[in-house]
């Protein structure tokens, strides 16, 4: 690499930043069961220990994404869980409403044919709002259940309108720095149809909301095959792109860790956002960077790791792209000398860029490394074991 393309990497990972979920810090697993691990977090506090520690090691990762109903109960003080955050050295970033969990929810929250569970899941979602406010975050990230399993459920329609309504409630309250992303999902729960289905029914949903409603593309929610990048082309240029989720997949909502099965189609989509930003005069839309994995069988803070430092490495490669020369190429119709613009940036070496941009910032170069000889692992496993056994909680543990 020469001195241009270092500078080049460094100028990307100066501006890049990544949220950890809170609850990919605790056991968690699929619906056939859960492999638990004595280190993983019990509590919020566990988890923004874990979260701090992902910071320190990775200098990424300033904020941490949380579930308003798994991070903070009826009577705990939202200032306090952001006291506790400042404490690990991060801050509290989006919240998640949970309108997934309660049994009213089984037609739904937003769309459910009863009036009351509508109310009801728009008080929980304004109360999420209340909480950001208190936990100084802007961000209000909602995902829904909603839909129905089988043909002549509901009607799809009636169910389009509830949403719209919801939403612009939820957009009233909202301060003027708050935002609110609308997150899709092709399928699951619902296996008939889901009512926020795509990117364009998210946009359109959005769009009714507020002008402070944005789009939220989960990696994982699409059909297979389906261009996630051109996705991202189209909100970006609509200035409808509020944020991510990241994870990879092989089927669907696989919840993996990011790059592990195509870190190629991330390295399209981080392309889509620089060529975008190269466009604007080096300005970078205001976007939240997102992880929401479900790692159930890899010691969690270790995937945390793998995910955050591949988004680096993917977000480093696509800042090398050669904007001037790819778009000669692409106005000539150059298609072979066009794509190896791509790939010549996919396939550089950033390891060394990345090790100096973290050693400037007195850093290890390796974060996963720097994480197994802490000792860190080992020392929450032996605190938390002793604490579950204090509660009471009897698991069979399958590994550290
Ligand atoms: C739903 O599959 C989802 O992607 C939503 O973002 C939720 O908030 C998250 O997963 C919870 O695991
Ligand atoms: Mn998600």
């Amino acid at each position: 690499m020469n001195e241009h393309q270092v500078s080049r990497v460094h100028a990307a990972l100066d501006h890049f930043c990544i949220e950890t979920p809170s609850w990919g810090f605790s056991d968690t697993g699929t619906r056939f069961g859960k492999f638990f691990q004595d280190a993983a977090a019990i509590n919020t506090a566990d988890k923004l220990a874990d979260a701090g520690h992902v910071h320190a090691l990775t200098g990424c990762c300033p904020t941490v994404a949380v579930h308003a109903l798994w991070d903070f109960t009826p009577d705990s003080d939202p200032a306090e869980v952001a006291l506790e955050a400042h404490r690990h050295g991060v801050c509290i970033g989006a919240v998640n409403p949970t309108l997934f969990q309660s049994q009213e929810y089984m037609l739904g929250s937003f769309a459910s044919p009863d009036p009351a569970v509508r109310q009801m899941a728009i008080s929980h979602a304004i109360d999420a709002i209340d909480i950001a406010r208190r936990v100084n975050s802007k961000l209000l990230s909602l995902w829904f259940p909603d839909g129905t399993n089988y043909p002549g459920q509901d009607n799809i329609r009636n169910r389009k309108r509830h949403f719209t309504q919801a939403l612009q409630e939820c957009h009233n309250h909202l301060d003027e720095n708050q935002r609110l992303l609308v997150e899709y999902k092709p399928f699951e729960p619902a296996f008939y149809h889901t009512d926020i289905a795509d990117w364009g029914m998210a946009y359109l949903l959005a769009k009714a909301a507020g002008p402070r409603a944005k789009v939220l593309v989960d990696t994982g929610h699409h059909y297979l095959s389906q261009n996630i990048e051109q996705i991202v082309a189209w909100l970006l240029d609509e200035k409808m792109l509020g944020g991510f989720h990241f994870n990879d997949r092989r089927y669907a909502d696989d919840d993996l860790t990011l790059g592990s099965i195509d870190p190629y189609q991330i390295f399209r989509i981080f392309h889509e956002i620089h060529g975008y930003a190269a466009d604007q005069g080096g300005a970078y839309p205001e976007i939240s960077y997102v992880v929401d994995q479900c790692h159930n069988i890899k010691p969690k803070i270790e995937a945390m790791l793998q995910t955050v430092t591949t988004a680096q490495q993917l977000y480093a490669k696509a800042a090398l792209v050669n904007h001037e020369e790819l778009s000669k190429h692409q106005s000539k119709g150059q298609i072979v000398d066009a794509e190896e613009v791509l790939k010549k940036a996919f396939n550089t070496d950033v390891t060394g860029a990345i090790a100096e941009w973290r050693r400037g910032r007195g850093l290890g170069a390796d974060p996963l490394a720097e994480h197994r000889a802490s000792g860190y692992a080992q020392d929450a496993a032996r605190d938390r074991r002793r604490r579950r056994e204090e509660m009471g909680i009897k698991q069979t543990v399958c590994f550290v």
